[in-house]
């Protein structure tokens, strides 16, 4: 039904409370209240997802599947209010019957599907597929557990599990009919037949069945529903086994069903070290086997053309190597199913894939032991084999000059599957995610590959929705920006560019002011709320909200914070601008430095926040389980967005652009996406400190630094060194030994002590800008209006055009 008035919503609620939740309005929770407007939005969209569909298929559009292992959703009722155009509708409606409408929205489970900006980007990718009317959707798994939720109990990290299903998740549709089977194990039978071509029989194999459970992904203002598919994995005919056997079979029957339905158990949460764990595999081709074949088979079924002519219909995009076994999965259905012979079969498949690399961490890049992948996937294994004497091949006589590499280029090597190098291999395209992360794959990582495939690589930087980041989270700047240059930026956020002229404008630059001051007195009190902490909205909110990894750089922000107290100390009338720290991380469970680091910010905090002596002029808060929605309640909120990774590590990041969106000022290296940030706001508008990628990649090579040296010579940073030992921090002396040998004995690797001068410097021309409000103002204006750029609109348009070759369905109506 279309929606007129807040009246009728009311109505609406009132009819679904008692029809879904058996509740009035009186009985009612803010949770009944979830689930009533979810009905009526999931209504909704419903008949426009159908239609979408029934264009798609009457079109024979050509379609693109997005294959993640992680897509880092968050609560989705506001954003689909807000996508439908119901959005100030449900608000008032809410309110007229007594709820607030915040609260309602909170009431929904965060679905935390992701580990951090790999999934949140497929998130926004998803959005802004819908919203720019592209036919692409996502493919992933229906964790039963998501990330962990993290509690800090006396400054230490604890995880729980992250039962996310245990209450109905209404925006899934489960689609029995569409599920379908995937084999593991078993032997493979090689068979040559009369006409000479062979054909493979697998036997004993292990099946399991993967039950698709679709999430509709709504386009703004448009009629656009694309799909979000996500895999359960179950077990086939259970019930029928479990009644047809007796007595041992009976347990021996239900084991077999959990170790299956462990497929899809839990999202790994450890982000930064690949760990060659069968079960993570066993995930990775669940994932890309259930989803090729339902790929393949709503292109039989609604668009019967040959087979030859799906790479015209089908793009798969692969999200980092994690759904790689996409490759090799293709070439068998190709070969052993469809009949097709290894070179028609490789031809179709590198005109299918495409493949986006988000990380240069060794650490990070996925290995599997040949003997793991021959046991589980014993035909996968057979053409990944083959993919690699072809290509090793090629390399030798062709490329005579690279023989010497062939160890740094064959995909197996060292017993072992070099997922990225199949990647490469097997795609048509290759893209980072970054121009400096572009680069350091051109010219470093993956040198040979670019010289062997020049056309292959291309830099997409990425994005984030504008939709969910400015509109959503924070509606009163969203207002103002409206109100100032029109509302032409929310289908074209290039145009916030418009607010330039006014970068200097002092009634406007007063209006902005006031909304940062409100918006920052919403986190104190949440803040205050969560924690007992006070904060002072009118200090400088200095935010660093990421995944917790030596990289990034947390430590080099915390050694800020202890030295700005030891001078707070030592000069109690220091004149300061008040400063308020918050952090928001998660340490993966077995990151052990990790996890030191998140005490060592806990407790600095609690002795900085209890010293009567300073408490005014600084405040340090860690906010805990750090996710999506805690991410909107600070980003609008945040006056300097710490960006602050060793140059060279962090391939793009997105909360820089986050914050840059919300009027915040980035303080950071010249590292991922803030080098692009850069470039349009320039220096004037930025605080950048620190070694470059090139002086950081050359002392990797050359040597040259000492750690020891800064601490000998730098008493500021002895001192701090020397606090982490005599228990100035921490209950005990000697608590945070392992960060202090970390940086002394294994030589910093991470260059915290060699940019802390840099940083301390940059922390200062902050403070000097912060009190000369209009500059400053004129600054946040300023990444306001350039950062449309980094809208995930203009991200998708590239992918689009450069390397999906599809144009948006054009000439819907709205959907209100
Ligand atoms: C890696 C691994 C390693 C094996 C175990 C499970 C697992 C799960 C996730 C990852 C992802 C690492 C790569 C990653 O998250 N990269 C981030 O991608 C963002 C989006 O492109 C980018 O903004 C960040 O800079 C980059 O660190």
């Amino acid at each position: 039904m279309n929606f007129q008035s807040a009246d009728q919503f009311v109505d609406a609620i009132v009819e679904k409370l008692k029809a879904a939740r058996r509740k009035t309005v009186e009985d009612a929770s803010n949770r009944d209240m979830f689930y009533a407007v979810s009905a009526i939005v999931k209504e909704r969209i419903n008949s426009a997802w159908v239609e979408t569909q029934t264009i798609y298929k009457q079109k024979k559009v050509r379609q693109i599947y997005y294959l993640s292992m992680e897509f880092l959703i968050g609560r989705l009722l506001e954003s689909n209010l807000l996508n439908c155009g119901l959005l100030d509708i449900c608000n008032e409606a809410l309110t007229a019957l007594g709820f607030q409408p915040k609260e309602v929205y909170a009431a929904e489970h965060d679905a935390g599907l992701g580990n951090g900006g790999l999934g949140r980007l497929a998130a926004c990718f998803l959005d802004s597929m819908a919203s720019l009317q592209f036919p692409g959707h996502g493919c992933g798994i229906r964790y039963r557990y998501g990330l962990f939720e993290q509690r800090i109990i006396q400054g230490n990290q604890i995880e729980l599990p992250d039962y996310w299903l245990k209450e109905e998740y209404p925006w899934e549709t489960r689609k029995d009919e569409e599920a379908v089977e995937v084999q593991f194990g078993g032997e493979v039978e090689m068979l040559t037949k009369i006409d000479g071509s062979l054909e493979f029989r697998y036997h004993n194999t292990d099946k399991v069945m993967a039950v698709p459970y679709d999430i509709a992904v709504v386009g703004y203002h448009n009629k656009t529903i694309n799909t979000l598919r996500l895999w359960s994995a179950e077990s086939p005919d259970f019930e029928q086994n479990i009644s047809s056997q007796g007595g041992a079979k009976y347990y021996h029957e239900l084991e077999h069903q959990h170790s299956i339905e462990q497929i899809s158990g839990f999202l790994y949460p450890d982000d930064s070290v690949y760990e060659g764990k069968l079960l993570r595999l066993k995930q990775q081709y669940f994932l890309v086997a259930a989803s090729l074949k339902s790929i393949l088979s709503s292109f039989k079924k609604n668009y019967r053309l040959p087979l030859t002519q799906l790479q015209e219909k089908v793009v798969v995009q692969i999200n980092d190597t994690h759904p790689s076994l996409a490759i090799p999965e293709f070439m068998r259905i190709l070969m052993d199913e469809e009949r097709f012979g290894w070179d028609d079969a490789w031809k179709m498949t590198q005109q299918v894939f495409a493949y986006t690399n988000h990380t240069t961490l060794s650490e990070a890049l996925e290995k599997w032991p040949v003997e793991m992948m021959k046991q589980l996937l014993p035909r996968i294994y057979m053409i990944i084999h083959e993919m690699n004497e072809r290509f090793c091949k090629n390399i030798w006589f062709d490329h005579p000059e690279l023989r010497d590499e062939l160890p740094g280029l064959a995909i197996i090597a060292d017993n072992q599957i070099h997922m990225a190098r199949m990647a490469v291999i097997g795609s048509f395209s290759v893209n980072g995610v970054a121009r400096i992360h572009t680069d350091i794959l051109k010219n470093q990582e993956m040198k040979h590959f670019y010289t062997l495939f020049p056309d292959r690589f291309r830099n997409k930087t990425n994005g984030i929705t504008h939709r969910r980041w400015l509109l959503q989270v924070n509606p009163r700047l969203a207002g103002l920006v409206s109100d100032t240059i029109g509302k032409k930026w929310v289908k074209q956020p290039s145009k916030l560019i418009s607010l330039l002229r006014y970068s200097k404008d002092a009634s406007f630059l007063n209006k902005i002011d006031d909304v940062k001051k409100h918006n920052k007195q919403l986190l104190s009190s949440f803040i205050y709320t969560k924690t007992g902490i006070m904060t002072d909205p009118a200090s400088i909110f200095d935010v660093q909200i990421k995944r917790l990894h030596e990289y990034k750089r947390q430590l080099l922000n915390i050694f800020h914070v202890i030295h700005l107290y030891n001078e707070l100390k030592d000069n109690p009338a220091m004149n300061v601008v008040p400063r308020t720290f918050i952090f928001g991380a998660k340490a993966a469970p077995s990151y052990h430095l990790a996890k030191e680091i998140i005490k060592l910010i806990n407790q600095t905090a609690f002795i900085i926040n209890n010293d009567k002596t300073i408490s005014e002029k600084l405040k340090v808060v860690f906010l805990e389980n750090y996710n999506v929605s805690l991410a909107e309640h600070i980003i609008p909120a945040a006056d300097i967005s710490e960006q602050i990774s060793t140059a060279s590590k962090e391939a793009s990041g997105t909360g820089n652009m986050k914050m840059m969106m919300n009027g915040a000022i980035t303080l950071g290296t010249l590292d991922g996406a803030n080098i692009e940030i850069k470039a349009l706001v320039g220096e004037k508008n930025m605080f950048i400190f620190g070694l470059t990628a090139e002086e950081v990649l050359y002392y990797y090579q050359h040597g040259g630094y000492v750690a020891r040296d800064i601490y000998e010579v730098d008493e500021r940073v002895r001192r701090i060194l020397d606090q982490l030992n005599d228990g100035a921090f921490g209950s005990q002396e000697m608590e945070f030994k392992d960060i202090y040998y970390n940086i002394l004995s294994h030589n910093d690797p991470y260059f915290v002590l060699k940019d802390f001068d840099s940083y301390i410097e940059a922390h200062e021309l902050v403070e000097q800008a912060y009190r000369d409000r209009n500059t400053w103002l004129s600054m946040s204006v300023t990444n306001i209006a350039y950062s449309g750029k980094f809208s995930s609109d203009r991200t998708i348009q590239e992918y689009a055009s450069e390397i999906w070759r599809v144009r948006p369905i054009k000439g819907w109506k709205f959907l209100i």
